[in-house]
């Protein structure tokens, strides 16, 4: 997509991938498989690949003098336009490896970030999206551009950058506040909004980005949410209401995919959009089980809720994709590894009512029933379960606590289910007439 709009022909790149630390040769090769995805995703043709292991890395250029000079020999001779480093660098590494290179140098934030800028549709994503980009130029000032010819654009070139690396840090300072403030009016509009939609449970699809969750959206839906073969093809929060049951309607949210090593601005300034996802009543944690690095994938998604402190809510494993799948055996060690898991395909309507049956009865397993004698001379007792809890029966009776002596006196005997994050406060609330019992009077 990038590439047409860019015109004539494709950037070509080299990729750079180092073995270090924890590090495997397996592990380097997926990410840069990865690294390609995203690489394609903004518009760029893959044309090498290097790899060193390094016990140490380099202070002033990340890899190696011999490596630096193996890929400058191959931009050389290739007709390079573009490294992409596989691994963030610093502001020296990237300076120094670009004065040698004599080429436009990338890390993998900020090829993820010029995939949300070339994404970025609505006013809320295009500002989440410039605030993460400035804060990332603002540690990076001291780029020497000048071999560049900065204004043709292209890959790492697009949104603010092009302007505002040539504004000195003040000013860039001064834009970072007024987006700042922006987004908490967003923020505000938003938790507005949320109230407005109380009553409803909410449910949000999670997961690695291409994973399916908006085909999933879709198909529970059935509306038309943008989805597509692509790496982040979304970036703002939609949210529709589903019928799950006869009787149940939620609220279902599609938001940004996770992927390795997100940059960590990009998570804060989604905080708005993502805030979705950590007030949700249950996760549908959505997997591409077709991807070989599936596994790998899940680990991802689970440290990014982690970092987005999501880890307490109900999750629902949804492996998507089944119709592609080939491997058999990856099927049964999944449903034995994941005995509550959903197995569908979101694109061929496959499992779906499976999903709403789990999203029905997760959403039960997190509520209580309780049953109470409330005398009516408590009634803020009475609006406080209501505002929390979903009565069931109201039903008026006379009731006394055990003593005969006592005149009964008339109470609402309430059956109601209460959230377990509410549940507490309710306990403490109707503790004083857990005495009571129902009383038939003489006539
Ligand atoms: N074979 C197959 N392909 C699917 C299925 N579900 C989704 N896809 C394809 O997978 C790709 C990604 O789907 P999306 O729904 O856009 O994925 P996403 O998780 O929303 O991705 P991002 O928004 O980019 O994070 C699309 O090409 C879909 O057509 C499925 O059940 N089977
Ligand atoms: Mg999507």
């Amino acid at each position: 997509m990038n590439a047409v709009t860019r015109g004539t022909r494709l950037e070509k790149a080299v990729l750079v991938g180092v073995i270090h630390g924890d590090a495997t040769r397996a592990s380097v090769d997926d990410s840069l498989n990865e690294l390609e995805m995203l690489a394609d995703t903004a518009g760029a043709e893959i044309v090498d690949r290097v790899v060193q292991s390094l016990a140490k890395i380099h202070v002033a250029t990340y890899i190696g003098k011999g490596k630096v000079q193996e890929i400058k020999e191959i931009v050389g001779s290739k007709e390079i336009d573009l490294v992409i480093f596989d691994d963030d660098l610093t502001t020296v590494q990237i300076r120094n490896l670009e004065r040698t290179l004599k080429c436009k140098l990338l890390d993998r934030s900020a090829l993820i970030l010029d995939i949300f800028a070339a994404n970025a549709k609505t006013a809320t994503s295009k500002t989440q999206v410039e605030l993460a980009q400035l804060e990332y130029l603002r540690t990076r000032l001291t780029r020497q551009w000048t071999h560049l010819s900065r204004q043709k654009g292209g890959i790492g070139f697009k949104g603010p950058g092009e302007t505002q690396i040539e504004t000195d840090r003040r000013l860039i300072g001064t834009r970072i506040a007024t987006l700042r403030k922006r987004l908490i009016k967003i923020d505000n509009q938003r938790t507005t909004q949320r109230k407005g939609r109380k009553g409803y449970k909410r449910v949000s699809l999670v997961g690695y980005t291409n994973a399916g969750k908006s085909t999933l959206m879709n198909a529970l839906a059935e509306t038309d949410v943008w989805a597509e073969d692509r790496l982040f093809a979304t970036l703002d929060a939609t949210t529709r209401q589903v019928k799950v049951a006869s009787n149940k309607t939620i609220l279902l949210s599609d938001t940004v995919g996770f992927i390795r090593k997100l940059p960590h601005r990009l998570i804060e300034s989604f905080k708005s959009t993502l805030d979705e996802v950590r007030e949700s009543d249950v996760l549908l944690h959505v997997v591409d089980m077709t991807h070989h690095c599936f596994r790998d994938h899940i680990v991802v998604v689970k440290r990014t809720l982690e970092e987005l402190g999501a880890t307490d809510i109900p999750m629902i494993y949804v492996f998507n994709k089944v119709d592609a799948l080939k491997d058999a055996t990856v099927l049964n060690e999944l449903r034995a590894d994941y005995e509550e898991a959903a197995f569908i395909s979101a694109q061929r309507g496959i499992g779906m009512q499976e999903v709403r049956d789990k999203i029905v009865s997760t959403l039960e397993a997190t509520f209580s029933q309780l049953e109470v004698l409330i005398p009516v001379t408590e009634p803020k007792t009475m609006s406080r379960i209501r505002q929390m809890a979903e009565v069931i029966s109201e039903e008026y009776v006379y009731a006394r606590n055990g003593s005969e002596e006592v005149e009964p006196f008339l109470a609402a005997h309430l059956v109601f289910k209460i959230g377990d994050e509410n549940k507490n406060e309710i306990l403490s609330l109707i503790r004083p007439f857990g005495e009571y019992i129902t009383v038939e009077l003489a006539e």
